[in-house]
């Protein structure tokens, strides 16, 4: 079984992430998403979610091409993530790119494009209008 690892925060869930997740899949059998705390958040990427990570993660069980939902907790749990879970790919979207090379030892490392057009922010900038 191949299995595929990708990080993220996934507050306001949109068709952008969704993108992400179903081509990451596409590259296994099973795909394990590891969802950032609502402290991990704050504490290191300055980001005040929405929703809470147990709404987050409800959402993303709800995905067709999500198998597995862990927590985010510090940026230097990737390397133990891929050697606990037995990860054959990590994914990220390619706003990431080349950030996370040094997993190479462990794993595939896969950057996909992002879909340009969505965003959180722009979400929330334009409930604002
Ligand atoms: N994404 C995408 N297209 C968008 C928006 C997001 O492909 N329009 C992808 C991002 O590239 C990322 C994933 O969806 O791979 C999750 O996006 P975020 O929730 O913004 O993740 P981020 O805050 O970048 O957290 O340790 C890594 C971090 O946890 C990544």
């Amino acid at each position: 079984m191949k299995k595929v690892i990708t990080y993220g925060t996934f507050d306001l869930l949109h068709y952008g992430h969704v993108n992400l997740l179903q081509r990451a899949k596409a590259l296994g059998d099973y795909l394990v998403v590891v969802l950032s705390t609502d402290e991990f958040n704050w504490n290191m990427k300055q980001k005040k979610c929405y929703f809470t990570y147990e709404e987050r993660k409800r959402l993303l069980e709800a995905i067709r091409y999500v198998d597995l939902v862990i927590p985010e907790t510090s940026w230097e749990q990737k390397i133990s993530d891929v050697q606990e879970y037995h990860i054959d790919t990590f994914v990220m979207g390619d706003d990431w790119k080349g950030k996370f090379d040094f997993l190479q030892e462990y794993c595939e490392v896969v950057y996909l494009e992002r879909t340009p057009e969505i965003s959180t922010t722009q979400i929330k900038n334009d409930l604002k209008k």
